[in-house]
Protein backbone atom coordinates (compact mmCIF):
# COMPACT_ATOMS: atom_id res chain seq x y z
CA UNK A 1 0.00 0.00 0.00
CA UNK A 2 1.42 3.38 -1.15
CA UNK A 3 0.32 5.96 1.70
CA UNK A 4 1.94 9.16 -0.32
CA UNK A 5 -1.32 11.35 1.67
CA UNK A 6 -0.76 11.45 5.23
CA UNK A 7 -4.27 13.49 6.18
CA UNK A 8 -2.89 14.78 9.56
CA UNK A 9 -0.17 16.48 7.52
CA UNK A 10 -2.45 17.88 4.59
CA UNK A 11 -4.73 20.41 6.09
CA UNK A 12 -5.19 22.11 3.15
CA UNK A 13 -6.57 19.54 1.35
CA UNK A 14 -10.33 19.80 0.61
CA UNK A 15 -11.32 16.41 1.14
CA UNK A 16 -10.72 12.44 0.81
CA UNK A 17 -12.57 11.10 -1.77
CA UNK A 18 -13.19 7.09 -1.69
CA UNK A 19 -14.12 5.35 -4.62
CA UNK A 20 -15.46 1.62 -4.64
CA UNK A 21 -15.06 -0.05 -7.78
CA UNK A 22 -11.92 1.07 -9.59
CA UNK A 23 -12.69 -0.93 -12.86
CA UNK A 24 -11.89 0.78 -16.49
CA UNK A 25 -14.87 2.99 -16.53
CA UNK A 26 -13.66 5.15 -12.81
CA UNK A 27 -10.28 5.25 -14.05
CA UNK A 28 -11.18 6.91 -17.32
CA UNK A 29 -14.29 8.79 -16.26
CA UNK A 30 -14.65 9.74 -12.51
CA UNK A 31 -10.89 9.89 -11.43
CA UNK A 32 -10.12 11.87 -14.62
CA UNK A 33 -13.12 14.67 -13.13
CA UNK A 34 -11.78 14.35 -9.57
CA UNK A 35 -7.76 14.87 -10.68
CA UNK A 36 -8.86 17.62 -13.07
CA UNK A 37 -11.38 19.46 -10.30
CA UNK A 38 -7.84 19.17 -8.12
CA UNK A 39 -7.70 19.36 -4.10
CA UNK A 40 -8.70 16.52 -2.56
CA UNK A 41 -7.04 13.11 -1.41
CA UNK A 42 -8.52 10.03 -3.52
CA UNK A 43 -8.74 6.58 -1.81
CA UNK A 44 -9.81 3.33 -4.12
CA UNK A 45 -11.28 -0.06 -3.51
CA UNK A 46 -10.97 -2.32 -6.22
CA UNK A 47 -14.03 -4.23 -7.48
CA UNK A 48 -14.19 -7.51 -9.35
CA UNK A 49 -9.96 -7.78 -9.72
CA UNK A 50 -8.53 -7.21 -6.34
CA UNK A 51 -5.02 -7.65 -8.10
CA UNK A 52 -5.53 -3.83 -9.39
CA UNK A 53 -4.47 -2.42 -6.16
CA UNK A 54 -1.44 -4.47 -5.95
CA UNK A 55 -0.58 -3.28 -9.47
CA UNK A 56 -1.68 0.21 -8.95
CA UNK A 57 0.74 0.23 -5.52
CA UNK A 58 3.83 -1.34 -7.69
CA UNK A 59 3.76 2.02 -9.78
CA UNK A 60 3.07 4.32 -7.25
CA UNK A 61 -1.03 4.58 -8.11
CA UNK A 62 -0.22 6.34 -11.48
CA UNK A 63 -1.56 5.42 -14.78
CA UNK A 64 -1.92 5.70 -18.46
CA UNK A 65 -5.29 6.96 -19.52
CA UNK A 66 -5.14 6.83 -23.64
CA UNK A 67 -7.63 9.22 -25.09
CA UNK A 68 -8.46 7.65 -28.63
CA UNK A 69 -9.75 9.55 -31.36
CA UNK A 70 -11.28 8.74 -34.92
CA UNK A 71 -7.50 9.76 -35.99
CA UNK A 72 -5.37 9.50 -33.01
CA UNK A 73 -4.45 9.21 -29.45
CA UNK A 74 -3.57 11.05 -26.71
CA UNK A 75 -1.76 9.96 -23.54
CA UNK A 76 -2.19 11.26 -20.08
CA UNK A 77 -0.68 10.02 -16.93
CA UNK A 78 -3.39 10.10 -14.13
CA UNK A 79 -1.78 10.79 -10.56
CA UNK A 80 -5.00 11.37 -8.37
CA UNK A 81 -4.78 7.83 -6.42
CA UNK A 82 -3.39 8.22 -2.88
CA UNK A 83 -4.26 4.52 -1.30
CA UNK A 84 -5.60 1.48 -3.56
CA UNK A 85 -7.10 -1.29 -1.00
CA UNK A 86 -8.51 -4.39 -2.55
CA UNK A 87 -12.26 -4.81 -2.21
CA UNK A 88 -12.47 -6.72 0.89
CA UNK A 89 -10.27 -4.55 3.24
CA UNK A 90 -12.88 -3.72 5.19
CA UNK A 91 -10.33 -2.73 8.04
CA UNK A 92 -9.35 0.15 5.55
CA UNK A 93 -12.51 1.26 4.38
CA UNK A 94 -14.12 1.48 8.04
CA UNK A 95 -10.61 3.68 9.40
CA UNK A 96 -11.56 5.89 5.79
CA UNK A 97 -14.94 6.52 5.63
CA UNK A 98 -14.87 7.06 9.54
CA UNK A 99 -12.41 9.97 9.14
CA UNK A 100 -14.23 13.35 9.06
CA UNK A 101 -11.81 14.43 6.39
CA UNK A 102 -13.29 11.87 4.14
CA UNK A 103 -16.74 13.52 2.31
CA UNK A 104 -17.75 11.39 -0.60
CA UNK A 105 -18.37 8.22 -1.97
CA UNK A 106 -18.39 7.06 -5.67
CA UNK A 107 -19.58 4.02 -6.98
CA UNK A 108 -19.21 2.07 -9.67
CA UNK A 109 -19.98 -1.36 -8.97
CA UNK A 110 -22.27 -2.07 -11.76
CA UNK A 111 -25.19 -2.85 -11.97
CA UNK A 112 -25.27 -6.34 -10.22
CA UNK A 113 -24.10 -4.64 -7.35
CA UNK A 114 -26.70 -2.92 -6.18
CA UNK A 115 -28.59 -6.01 -5.57
CA UNK A 116 -25.81 -8.15 -4.42
CA UNK A 117 -27.59 -8.29 -0.80
CA UNK A 118 -26.08 -7.99 3.12
CA UNK A 119 -23.37 -9.82 3.21
CA UNK A 120 -20.30 -7.95 3.63
CA UNK A 121 -18.14 -10.54 2.37
CA UNK A 122 -19.68 -10.33 -1.14
CA UNK A 123 -21.38 -7.17 -1.52
CA UNK A 124 -19.98 -3.80 -1.56
CA UNK A 125 -23.06 -1.69 -0.53
CA UNK A 126 -22.83 -4.08 2.43
CA UNK A 127 -19.63 -3.28 3.31
CA UNK A 128 -20.45 0.70 2.67
CA UNK A 129 -23.29 0.37 5.10
CA UNK A 130 -20.99 -1.13 7.84
CA UNK A 131 -18.35 1.38 7.49
CA UNK A 132 -21.08 4.09 7.55
CA UNK A 133 -21.69 2.51 11.09
CA UNK A 134 -17.96 2.90 12.02
CA UNK A 135 -18.73 6.93 11.08
CA UNK A 136 -21.52 7.08 13.42
CA UNK A 137 -19.88 5.66 16.04
CA UNK A 138 -17.03 8.06 15.56
CA UNK A 139 -19.33 10.50 16.27
CA UNK A 140 -18.82 12.43 12.80
CA UNK A 141 -21.56 14.78 12.43
CA UNK A 142 -20.71 16.35 9.09
CA UNK A 143 -22.89 15.41 6.00
CA UNK A 144 -20.68 12.39 3.56
CA UNK A 145 -21.92 11.79 0.38
CA UNK A 146 -22.71 8.51 -1.93
CA UNK A 147 -22.44 9.07 -5.37
CA UNK A 148 -23.38 6.44 -7.72
CA UNK A 149 -22.36 6.33 -11.35
CA UNK A 150 -23.81 3.05 -12.83
CA UNK A 151 -26.22 2.53 -15.42
CA UNK A 152 -29.29 2.30 -13.64
CA UNK A 153 -32.48 4.67 -13.87
CA UNK A 154 -32.61 6.44 -10.17
CA UNK A 155 -29.39 5.04 -9.42
CA UNK A 156 -29.17 7.18 -6.30
CA UNK A 157 -32.52 5.92 -4.68
CA UNK A 158 -31.62 2.38 -5.46
CA UNK A 159 -28.33 2.69 -3.98
CA UNK A 160 -29.91 4.33 -0.82
CA UNK A 161 -31.92 1.27 -0.72
CA UNK A 162 -29.46 -1.31 -1.16
CA UNK A 163 -27.21 0.43 1.78
CA UNK A 164 -30.19 0.85 4.60
CA UNK A 165 -31.31 -2.95 3.76
CA UNK A 166 -27.84 -3.68 5.00
CA UNK A 167 -27.63 -1.13 7.61
CA UNK A 168 -28.16 -1.55 11.22
CA UNK A 169 -31.28 0.21 13.24
CA UNK A 170 -29.06 3.17 14.78
CA UNK A 171 -27.52 3.80 11.57
CA UNK A 172 -30.34 3.71 9.75
CA UNK A 173 -32.14 5.91 11.86
CA UNK A 174 -28.69 8.38 11.52
CA UNK A 175 -28.52 7.85 8.46
CA UNK A 176 -30.57 11.25 6.87
CA UNK A 177 -29.22 13.90 8.78
CA UNK A 178 -25.71 12.71 7.81
CA UNK A 179 -25.87 11.25 4.33
CA UNK A 180 -26.73 12.32 1.14
CA UNK A 181 -27.38 10.07 -1.58
CA UNK A 182 -26.45 11.51 -5.17
CA UNK A 183 -27.90 10.48 -8.46
CA UNK A 184 -25.72 10.87 -11.38
CA UNK A 185 -25.78 9.96 -15.11
CA UNK A 186 -21.97 8.77 -16.16
CA UNK A 187 -21.06 8.08 -20.00
CA UNK A 188 -17.65 7.51 -21.38
CA UNK A 189 -17.31 4.57 -23.81
CA UNK A 190 -14.03 2.22 -22.20
CA UNK A 191 -12.96 -0.59 -23.93
CA UNK A 192 -11.18 -3.27 -22.62
CA UNK A 193 -7.15 -2.26 -23.00
CA UNK A 194 -4.51 -4.77 -24.17
CA UNK A 195 -1.04 -4.81 -24.32
CA UNK A 196 -0.73 -2.27 -26.95
CA UNK A 197 -1.79 0.41 -24.34
CA UNK A 198 0.50 -0.71 -22.36
CA UNK A 199 3.76 -0.38 -25.05
CA UNK A 200 2.09 3.06 -25.94
CA UNK A 201 1.94 4.43 -22.11
CA UNK A 202 5.63 3.22 -21.98
CA UNK A 203 6.40 4.89 -25.23
CA UNK A 204 5.09 8.32 -24.17
CA UNK A 205 5.40 8.60 -20.60
CA UNK A 206 7.92 6.08 -19.62
CA UNK A 207 5.75 4.62 -17.26
CA UNK A 208 5.88 0.57 -17.05
CA UNK A 209 2.14 0.86 -16.75
CA UNK A 210 0.38 -2.88 -16.44
CA UNK A 211 -3.00 -1.15 -16.24
CA UNK A 212 -3.54 1.36 -18.73
CA UNK A 213 -6.65 2.22 -19.38
CA UNK A 214 -8.17 3.37 -23.05
CA UNK A 215 -11.27 5.76 -23.61
CA UNK A 216 -12.87 7.66 -26.05
CA UNK A 217 -12.64 11.59 -26.26
CA UNK A 218 -16.35 12.31 -25.26
CA UNK A 219 -17.21 12.68 -21.55
CA UNK A 220 -20.11 13.61 -19.17
CA UNK A 221 -21.11 13.66 -16.23
CA UNK A 222 -24.65 14.67 -15.24
CA UNK A 223 -24.67 14.75 -10.88
CA UNK A 224 -27.97 15.38 -8.67
CA UNK A 225 -26.94 19.01 -7.15
CA UNK A 226 -28.01 17.79 -3.37
CA UNK A 227 -24.50 18.20 -1.53
CA UNK A 228 -24.56 19.64 2.05
CA UNK A 229 -21.47 18.96 2.85
CA UNK A 230 -18.03 19.32 0.69
CA UNK A 231 -17.46 17.79 -3.09
CA UNK A 232 -14.78 18.08 -5.37
CA UNK A 233 -15.23 21.34 -7.85
CA UNK A 234 -16.06 19.06 -10.42
CA UNK A 235 -17.48 21.61 -12.41
CA UNK A 236 -13.45 22.68 -13.47
CA UNK A 237 -13.69 19.41 -15.26
CA UNK A 238 -16.97 20.26 -17.29
CA UNK A 239 -19.27 18.35 -15.01
CA UNK A 240 -22.69 19.54 -15.23
CA UNK A 241 -24.99 19.65 -11.34
CA UNK A 242 -28.86 19.98 -12.01
CA UNK A 243 -31.85 19.15 -10.06
CA UNK A 244 -33.29 17.07 -13.12
CA UNK A 245 -30.37 13.91 -13.77
CA UNK A 246 -33.60 11.34 -14.25
CA UNK A 247 -34.26 12.61 -18.02
CA UNK A 248 -30.54 12.32 -19.10
CA UNK A 249 -30.46 8.94 -17.29
CA UNK A 250 -33.48 7.62 -19.12
CA UNK A 251 -31.83 9.27 -22.49
CA UNK A 252 -28.36 7.61 -21.83
CA UNK A 253 -30.08 4.23 -20.89
CA UNK A 254 -32.79 4.11 -23.54
CA UNK A 255 -30.71 5.53 -26.80
CA UNK A 256 -26.63 4.33 -25.99
CA UNK A 257 -26.77 1.51 -23.63
CA UNK A 258 -29.98 0.46 -25.50
CA UNK A 259 -28.76 0.23 -28.91
CA UNK A 260 -24.76 -0.91 -26.91
CA UNK A 261 -26.63 -4.25 -25.67
CA UNK A 262 -28.71 -4.92 -29.03
CA UNK A 263 -25.66 -4.73 -31.14
CA UNK A 264 -23.73 -6.41 -28.57
CA UNK A 265 -26.04 -9.83 -29.16
CA UNK A 266 -27.69 -8.84 -33.01
CA UNK A 267 -24.07 -8.05 -33.96
CA UNK A 268 -22.51 -10.88 -32.41
CA UNK A 269 -25.08 -13.44 -34.35
CA UNK A 270 -24.26 -11.67 -37.49
CA UNK A 271 -21.01 -12.31 -36.92
CA UNK A 272 -19.31 -9.03 -35.90
CA UNK A 273 -17.03 -8.51 -32.48
CA UNK A 274 -16.86 -5.04 -31.99
CA UNK A 275 -18.83 -2.02 -31.82
CA UNK A 276 -17.79 -0.28 -35.29
CA UNK A 277 -18.38 -3.67 -37.30
CA UNK A 278 -22.31 -3.78 -35.88
CA UNK A 279 -23.37 -0.05 -36.25
CA UNK A 280 -21.70 -0.54 -39.75
CA UNK A 281 -23.68 -4.06 -40.78
CA UNK A 282 -26.87 -2.75 -43.02
CA UNK A 283 -29.57 -5.32 -40.69
CA UNK A 284 -28.10 -4.25 -36.65
CA UNK A 285 -28.31 -0.80 -37.96
CA UNK A 286 -31.73 -0.98 -39.17
CA UNK A 287 -32.50 -2.76 -35.67
CA UNK A 288 -30.59 0.25 -34.22
CA UNK A 289 -32.70 2.97 -35.65
CA UNK A 290 -35.78 1.23 -35.18
CA UNK A 291 -34.79 0.82 -31.56
CA UNK A 292 -33.97 4.35 -31.53
CA UNK A 293 -37.08 5.75 -32.87
CA UNK A 294 -39.44 3.97 -30.43
CA UNK A 295 -37.26 4.86 -27.59
CA UNK A 296 -36.78 8.53 -28.66
CA UNK A 297 -41.08 8.49 -28.36
CA UNK A 298 -40.45 7.87 -24.60
CA UNK A 299 -38.49 10.64 -23.91
CA UNK A 300 -39.86 14.37 -23.00
CA UNK A 301 -37.47 16.32 -25.20
CA UNK A 302 -37.24 18.30 -27.97
CA UNK A 303 -36.68 16.24 -31.27
CA UNK A 304 -33.61 18.17 -32.14
CA UNK A 305 -31.73 17.47 -29.23
CA UNK A 306 -32.63 14.32 -30.02
CA UNK A 307 -31.30 14.19 -33.20
CA UNK A 308 -28.19 15.52 -32.40
CA UNK A 309 -27.62 13.47 -29.59
CA UNK A 310 -28.39 10.24 -31.79
CA UNK A 311 -26.54 11.41 -34.63
CA UNK A 312 -23.50 11.89 -32.27
CA UNK A 313 -24.16 8.36 -31.00
CA UNK A 314 -23.77 7.29 -33.85
CA UNK A 315 -19.74 8.84 -34.54
CA UNK A 316 -19.42 7.51 -31.18
CA UNK A 317 -20.15 3.86 -32.34
CA UNK A 318 -17.87 4.32 -35.64
CA UNK A 319 -14.94 5.30 -34.05
CA UNK A 320 -12.87 2.43 -36.09
CA UNK A 321 -9.64 2.88 -33.79
CA UNK A 322 -11.75 2.18 -30.54
CA UNK A 323 -12.18 -1.34 -30.84
CA UNK A 324 -14.55 -2.13 -28.26
CA UNK A 325 -15.55 -5.76 -28.43
CA UNK A 326 -19.18 -6.64 -28.02
CA UNK A 327 -18.50 -9.21 -25.81
CA UNK A 328 -17.48 -6.78 -22.76
CA UNK A 329 -21.39 -4.92 -23.29
CA UNK A 330 -23.08 -8.89 -24.08
CA UNK A 331 -22.04 -9.60 -19.67
CA UNK A 332 -24.29 -9.27 -17.58
CA UNK A 333 -27.30 -9.13 -19.81
CA UNK A 334 -29.85 -10.12 -17.63
CA UNK A 335 -29.88 -6.93 -15.58
CA UNK A 336 -28.76 -4.63 -18.31
CA UNK A 337 -31.72 -5.58 -20.67
CA UNK A 338 -34.47 -4.66 -17.61
CA UNK A 339 -33.36 -1.21 -17.45
CA UNK A 340 -32.11 -0.86 -21.13
CA UNK A 341 -35.20 -2.35 -23.11
CA UNK A 342 -37.93 -3.31 -20.63
CA UNK A 343 -39.42 -0.05 -19.98
CA UNK A 344 -39.24 1.02 -23.48
CA UNK A 345 -41.91 -2.05 -23.86
CA UNK A 346 -44.30 -0.95 -21.15
CA UNK A 347 -43.73 2.69 -21.92
CA UNK A 348 -44.66 1.95 -25.66
CA UNK A 349 -47.51 0.28 -24.33
CA UNK A 350 -46.88 -3.64 -25.61
CA UNK A 351 -44.19 -6.05 -27.54
CA UNK A 352 -45.85 -5.15 -30.99
CA UNK A 353 -45.14 -1.36 -30.42
CA UNK A 354 -41.88 -1.88 -29.99
CA UNK A 355 -40.08 -3.61 -32.43
CA UNK A 356 -36.53 -2.25 -31.55
CA UNK A 357 -36.53 -3.25 -27.94
CA UNK A 358 -38.09 -6.87 -28.41
CA UNK A 359 -35.43 -7.00 -31.07
CA UNK A 360 -32.82 -6.28 -28.17
CA UNK A 361 -34.24 -8.83 -25.69
CA UNK A 362 -34.72 -11.91 -28.91
CA UNK A 363 -30.69 -11.28 -29.85
CA UNK A 364 -29.79 -11.59 -25.83
CA UNK A 365 -32.31 -14.89 -26.07
CA UNK A 366 -30.50 -16.22 -28.91
CA UNK A 367 -27.42 -15.19 -28.58
CA UNK A 368 -27.13 -16.74 -24.74
CA UNK A 369 -28.56 -20.13 -26.13
CA UNK A 370 -25.57 -20.37 -29.00
CA UNK A 371 -23.03 -19.61 -26.29
CA UNK A 372 -24.53 -22.15 -23.71
CA UNK A 373 -25.52 -24.77 -26.36
CA UNK A 374 -21.59 -24.06 -27.54
CA UNK A 375 -20.12 -24.94 -24.30
CA UNK A 376 -19.38 -21.36 -23.54
CA UNK A 377 -19.55 -19.82 -20.01
CA UNK A 378 -22.31 -16.80 -19.73
CA UNK A 379 -20.98 -14.00 -17.85
CA UNK A 380 -24.07 -13.20 -15.91
CA UNK A 381 -24.88 -13.19 -12.14
CA UNK A 382 -27.72 -15.28 -13.32
CA UNK A 383 -25.70 -17.86 -15.44
CA UNK A 384 -26.52 -20.99 -13.90
CA UNK A 385 -30.31 -20.32 -14.40
CA UNK A 386 -29.20 -19.08 -18.27
CA UNK A 387 -27.39 -22.22 -18.72
CA UNK A 388 -30.63 -24.47 -17.80
CA UNK A 389 -32.52 -22.42 -19.82
CA UNK A 390 -30.90 -22.33 -22.69
CA UNK A 391 -30.94 -26.32 -22.54
CA UNK A 392 -34.70 -26.39 -22.98
CA UNK A 393 -35.52 -28.15 -26.63
CA UNK A 394 -39.06 -26.16 -26.66
CA UNK A 395 -38.16 -22.48 -27.94
CA UNK A 396 -41.51 -21.36 -26.13
CA UNK A 397 -40.75 -22.63 -22.99
CA UNK A 398 -36.74 -21.73 -23.04
CA UNK A 399 -37.56 -18.32 -24.13
CA UNK A 400 -40.47 -18.36 -21.28
CA UNK A 401 -37.41 -19.25 -18.91
CA UNK A 402 -35.18 -16.67 -20.22
CA UNK A 403 -37.50 -13.81 -20.08
CA UNK A 404 -38.39 -14.84 -16.04
CA UNK A 405 -34.60 -14.34 -15.65
CA UNK A 406 -35.37 -10.51 -16.80
CA UNK A 407 -37.99 -10.38 -13.95
CA UNK A 408 -41.08 -11.24 -16.13
CA UNK A 409 -43.43 -14.75 -15.47
CA UNK A 410 -46.81 -15.54 -15.77
CA UNK A 411 -49.60 -13.96 -17.80
CA UNK A 412 -47.36 -10.73 -17.85
CA UNK A 413 -44.51 -12.05 -19.68
CA UNK A 414 -46.61 -13.73 -22.32
CA UNK A 415 -46.82 -11.11 -25.54
CA UNK A 416 -43.15 -10.78 -25.01
CA UNK A 417 -42.45 -14.60 -25.15
CA UNK A 418 -44.44 -14.75 -28.47
CA UNK A 419 -42.63 -11.48 -29.74
CA UNK A 420 -39.52 -13.01 -28.76
CA UNK A 421 -39.82 -16.42 -30.45
CA UNK A 422 -40.93 -14.90 -33.45
CA UNK A 423 -38.44 -12.29 -33.90
CA UNK A 424 -35.44 -14.74 -32.94
CA UNK A 425 -36.11 -16.82 -36.52
CA UNK A 426 -35.77 -13.20 -37.88
CA UNK A 427 -32.48 -11.94 -36.39
CA UNK A 428 -29.75 -11.65 -39.14
CA UNK A 429 -27.15 -14.78 -39.16
CA UNK A 430 -23.47 -14.65 -40.12
C1 LIG B 1 -21.94 -0.54 -22.05
C2 LIG B 1 -21.43 0.58 -21.16
O1 LIG B 1 -21.04 -2.31 -20.80
C3 LIG B 1 -22.04 -1.84 -21.30
O2 LIG B 1 -23.12 -2.42 -21.23
O3 LIG B 1 -23.17 -0.19 -22.60
O4 LIG B 1 -20.27 0.18 -20.49
C4 LIG B 1 -21.15 1.86 -21.96
O5 LIG B 1 -20.00 1.72 -22.74
C5 LIG B 1 -21.04 3.04 -21.05
O6 LIG B 1 -22.21 3.17 -20.28
C6 LIG B 1 -20.78 4.32 -21.83
O7 LIG B 1 -20.88 5.42 -21.01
Amino acid sequence: MTTSTDTTDAPQREGRLVHLGIGNFARAHTLVATQQAGGWDVAVFTGRSPAMADALNAQDDKYGLVVRGPERDEVEIIDVIGEAYAADDVEALDRLIADPHTAVVTLTITEKGYSAGTDPATSATARLAGALKARREAGVTEPIALVSCDNLSGNGAVLRKAVLEAADEETRAWFEDHVDVISTMVDRITPSASDAEKDLVAQETGLQDQVPVVTEPFTEWVVQDAFRGRRPAWEKAGVQFTDDVELHELRKLRLLNGAHSLMAYAGQLAGCERVDQAIGHREVRTLVETLWDEARSTLPLPADELDAYTSALEERFRNPRLADALIRIAADGSEKLRVRALPVIAERGGPDKAPGAVAAVAAWTAWVTDRSRGGHEIADPRAEGIAQAAALPDDGERVTALVALLGLEGAEAQPLVEAVVAEEQRLPRG
